[in-house]
Parts: structure tokens; C-alpha cells; sequence
């Protein structure tokens, strides 16, 4: 899978290149590119953004220099192309595994006060937003979306973990321990030392509800919320 990236801060993306996503890249699994868009700036000082029409606050980006940056990248007319705004939807693990399934994505990411509304109209296919607040610019929602859709890319990350993670059977994950056995007087639930894997399935099963109901309930259905208050009545009860 490649992303390309429309941004004035190219440098940032560095990060990504790192970690589990570097190591993806290095095994030839997803491809991460970065378009500078300062780079089509015609102007002698590079300037990319002139003073609103109509008048306001700060600058907006011209949409000549996005155009001429977009139509560098090759084979652009089989991407999607996604502009990081909050005035998209908000990014759910339903649209990450969508996006996943694409060939191509291009994320434009804008900063100052935006884009010429003009050339979003012409080249961006769906805008996306992290969530309800303003950042300074697209870069970030952009590297969280590309964190969070390479995963997906078959062999990137090891299957089972994306099988049993968070929001995968739409339910929280159940809680982890690891060594000591005993920490600070709390020791590790029995049941997980126990051996019996079909108990500590359904042991897991059952804290994921708790979870589920105790953290984020409106994710639960009527069902699965009964089922919650049972376990959690029973456990009051020992
Ligand atoms: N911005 N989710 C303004 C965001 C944002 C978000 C990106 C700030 C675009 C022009 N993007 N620029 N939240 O706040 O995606």
C-alpha cells in the first residue's frame, strides 16, 4: 500500500518512519511518501498563502501551488484522496479497515487557516478528521491515520493481535498482566496461572464486558449490558 503526502512540513513525517510502520516500510509492505508542496511555490520567496478574500484573520494556502504538487504524483487518477479537516467524519475502526483495503491513499494536509476551497473541490475525494478540536495543521491526523490503517496492511503486524485487540469484536480489551506475580500486594488472578485455556477464554470474555460496560457502556448492546450487570453483581456477591 503507498501513501503519499501533500504537506509544507515534510520533515515531520520522519517519525512515522520509525518503529513498527519503519520496519514495514523497510520489508517493502507500505510505501511513505512525502510531496513538499513549497516545492511548486512559482514565487521568488516561496510563498504558499496570500491573505483571505473578503477579509479575517491569517492566511489561506493557494490553490495553484496544492494543484501543481498533486498532479507530481504519479498515477494519482487510481488514489483516494483524503484531505485531514475537522470537518470530516471522525475516524473509527470501521473507516480505518476500509481504508486499508485501498491501493493508493493521498492525505493533503493543510495549515494556517486551510486551503482555496477550489482545489479541495477538484482533487480531494473525502475529508477525515482524528476528532472534535483544532489542531495547526493536517499533519498529525494524517500520521495517525496512516499509524492506524498500516496496521491492517497484511503482514505488517502479527495477525493474532489485531484479531483480539480493542474494537475488533467491538468490545474494550480484557486487562494484561505479565511478571511479578505479585505487585505492590496485588497479585495476578488466579485463572490465568490456572492452565485451563477454556477458562481463561471465557475469564477474558467476561472482563472484556466489565470493561466495556465500566468504561465505555454506550458501545454495549441491551444483551451484552445485562450480561455486564450480571458479572458485576456476582462479583459484589464473593
Ligand atoms: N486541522 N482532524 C486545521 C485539524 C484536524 C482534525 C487540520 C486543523 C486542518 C487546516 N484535521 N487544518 N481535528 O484540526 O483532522
Amino acid at each position: 500500500m503507498k501513501f503519499d503526502v501533500l504537506t509544507l512540513f515534510p520533515e515531520m513525517f520522519t517519525s512515522v518512519k520509525e518503529s513498527i510502520i519503519g520496519r514495514a516500510i523497510k520489508n517493502n509492505l507500505i510505501e511513505l511518501n512525502t510531496i513538499n508542496i513549497r516545492d511548486f511555490s512559482t514565487d521568488k520567496h516561496k510563498h504558499v498563502d496570500d491573505t483571505p478574500y473578503g477579509g479575517g484573520a491569517g492566511m489561506v494556502i493557494n490553490p495553484t501551488v496544492v494543484y501543481e504538487a498533486y498532479k507530481s504524483i504519479n498515477n494519482r487518477e487510481n488514489a483516494k484522496v483524503i484531505y485531514l479537516s475537522p470537518k470530516g467524519k471522525t475516524l473509527n475502526h470501521a473507516k480505518v479497515l476500509e481504508l486499508a483495503k485501498e491501493e493508493h491513499l493521498i492525505l493533503l494536509c493543510g495549515h494556517y487557516e486551510g486551503i482555496d476551497e477550489r482545489v479541495l473541490k477538484k482533487i480531494v475525494d473525502e475529508e477525515i478528521s482524528i476528532g472534535d478540536y483544532v489542531l495547526t495543521g493536517g499533519e498529525l491526523p494524517a500520521m495517525c491515520l496512516i499509524d492506524a490503517v498500516a496496521r491492517y496492511v497484511p503482514n505488517v503486524i502479527n495477525g493474532d493481535s489485531t484479531m483480539e485487540e480493542t474494537f475488533s469484536n467491538n468490545l474494550l480489551e480484557y486487562p494484561q498482566y505479565t511478571r511479578p506475580l505479585e505487585f505492590e500486594n496485588e497479585k495476578v488472578p488466579d485463572v490465568l496461572i490456572s492452565g485451563n485455556h477454556q477458562e481463561i477464554e471465557k475469564w477474558r470474555y467476561n472482563q472484556s464486558l466489565i470493561e466495556t460496560y465500566t468504561k465505555r457502556p454506550e458501545l454495549l448492546n441491551k444483551k451484552q449490558k445485562e450480561q455486564a450487570e450480571k458479572l458485576i453483581a456476582q462479583k459484589s456477591e464473593n
